[in-house]
């Protein structure tokens, strides 16, 4: 067992979250994901108010364990779906791609489990401020949206900013990442990438054997010159929207281009030309399994490498 501030935060058995990823993440895999002991997450992604309500209500009625809903905060439609998570009473909500600041006074006065994602130990600080409960410090080798602080430097940073739970995400994909973001000074971790490739996860087959048979070197961000990076696998779309965007294409042209692409990849399997988007973990990733043995699997590993650990420590001259 690994029992930390987060654990005891949420109520869940397992310090892990999963990443709440558009179009992925939906019922089906918050619900495998909470049942195994760990928390599930639906993802708003760019979804419809009344999507997010029915997804709710299915996770409600597949597990009686917490559970949560993430909103990126660029859906037009953030203020409406953080709204139906207070009336749903939702017991958490994650937030990702902004500043929730405007939105944690009525989720706080609801009894929601505030958590949002933070690219930099400023606005960590700003948030605990604000009353959050926890924060996720999201690496630049995550996929999507990202920052652009790796997860090495800046899960400590955060630790050091703030006194609430912090969640290491980014690059972490087994039990190797859960021990090191326990020593960097997380209590838990956030796995999107890992979770992509669930038996319970309704990714297209496509998209998940594209995760399986990458590599560290699989992945590339674009879109850094529209002051939104996202990582996704490298595949002609990808290949071609870099080109664009190092020819100089103007804005709207290459919004134009990336509509539509992850909806594309995740529900046709169009591997090619729609937008894969993992992290750099997908070179770790090497397996479909069921979500429930991998929260095991990465926990025991976790457990058994905590416990070598000490074998390191030799007492100095001195103190021999
Ligand atoms: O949100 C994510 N990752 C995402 S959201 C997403 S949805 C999408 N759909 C189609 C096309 C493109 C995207 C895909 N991936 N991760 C959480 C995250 N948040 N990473 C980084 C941040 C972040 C960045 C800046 C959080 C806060 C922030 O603050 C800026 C500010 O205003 O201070």
């Amino acid at each position: 067992m690994i029992r930390t501030d987060l654990t005891e935060l949420l109520g869940i058995r397992y310090p892990i979250l999963q990443g709440g990823m558009a179009w992925v993440a939906t019922w089906q895999l918050a619900a495998a994901v909470s049942e195994g002991g760990a928390l599930g997450i639906v993802g708003a992604g760019s979804a419809p108010v009344d999507w997010v309500r029915e997804q709710i209500q299915q996770v409600r009625a597949h597990t009686d364990r917490p559970f949560g809903v993430n909103v990126p905060l660029f859906n037009p439609a953030a203020e409406q779906i953080i709204q139906v998570i207070i009336e749903e009473r939702v017991p958490v909500i994650t937030t990702g791609a902004g500043n929730p600041a405007p939105f944690v006074p009525a989720l706080k006065a609801a009894g929601i489990t505030v958590i949002p994602v933070v690219a930099s130990a400023a606005l960590a600080r700003r948030l605990e401020r604000m009353g959050v409960d926890a924060v996720i410090a999201e690496g630049h080798e995550a996929g999507g949206h990202v920052g652009m602080v790796t997860t090495i430097t800046l899960v400590p940073q955060v630790a050091e900013a703030v006194r609430i739970p912090v969640v290491a995400a980014g690059g972490i994909a087994d039990g190797r990442g859960l021990a090191a973001a326990l020593a960097l000074g997380a209590s838990g971790i956030q796995m999107g990438t890992r979770f992509v490739c669930t038996q319970e996860c309704i990714a297209h087959a496509n998209y998940k054997d594209s995760i399986v048979q990458a590599s560290e070197r699989s992945t590339l961000v674009t879109g850094t010159s529209l002051g939104h990076p996202v990582r996704c696998l490298r595949n002609p779309m990808s290949r071609e929207f870099e080109a664009m965007e190092k020819a100089g294409a103007d804005e709207a042209t290459m919004l134009e281009f990336g509509t539509g692409r992850l909806r594309l990849a995740v529900v046709e399997g169009d591997v090619q030309q729609g937008s894969v988007m993992a992290g750099q973990s997908a070179g770790m990733v090497h397996d479909i399994l069921p979500a429930a043995e991998v929260i095991r699997t990465v926990t025991a590993e976790a457990e058994a490498i905590l416990g070598r650990l000490p074998n390191y420590v030799i007492a100095s001259e001195e103190e021999a």
